[in-house]
């Protein structure tokens, strides 16, 4: 009786050390946000993709046009196909508001970075007017206030440049190897 009690303790101690290890290697084999958002965004390497998918190049306005830095040196951004339908509250690393192109040294259109954007009047409706920006990766979305450059109400946004590195880093606004035509 005594040795089945120990035996049944010795599996009892065995099975909870199986489960912890297994718990371990899920949570280390769970995906980051960024390898979830490089996975989901793959296939916008090709612009037809994209462009099935809802993300459409503004047809005027400043937003139309290639954006390149106002800086000297800056660099530029590119191009924004934007799927309107994805402009909420939420932030999803898997569905970026906006797909980012720019040319490459052959000049044709390459998918470059992931561009994350939320207006600052919903969010505010939703969250109260001393709202925190919205954060992704770990990182503070920028705000940018109205009037701007793009013509478009205050918005905050965050860029990941996860098809094109970045030299000055994944999350800055302008990448300064990147160039407008
Ligand atoms: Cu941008």
């Amino acid at each position: 009786m005594i040795r089945f009690t120990t035996r049944r303790l010795v599996a009892a101690l065995a099975l909870a050390m199986l489960l912890a290890g297994l718990t371990l290697a899920t949570a280390l084999a769970q995906p980051s946000d960024l390898q979830r958002a490089r996975a989901a965004t793959a296939r916008f390497n090709s612009i037809q993709q994209a462009q099935r998918a809802g993300y459409v190049l503004p047809p005027e306005g400043p937003l139309h046009e290639c954006i390149a830095s106002l800086d000297a040196g800056g660099g530029a951004m590119g191009f924004h196909l934007i799927n309107g339908d994805l402009l909420d509250t939420v932030v999803d690393p898997t569905k970026p508001e906006a797909l980012v192109y720019a040319p490459d040294a052959n000049g044709k259109l390459k998918l470059v970075a992931l561009e994350y954007v939320v207006f600052q009047e919903p969010w505010q409706a939703e969250f109260g007017p001393d709202a925190m920006a919205p954060m992704l990766f770990g990182e503070m979305f920028m705000e940018t206030d109205a009037p701007n450059r793009y013509e478009i109400p205050a918005f905050y946004a965050l860029h990941a440049w996860l098809w094109q590195d970045n030299p000055d880093g994944t999350f800055e606004s302008f990448n300064r190897a990147v160039s407008c035509p």
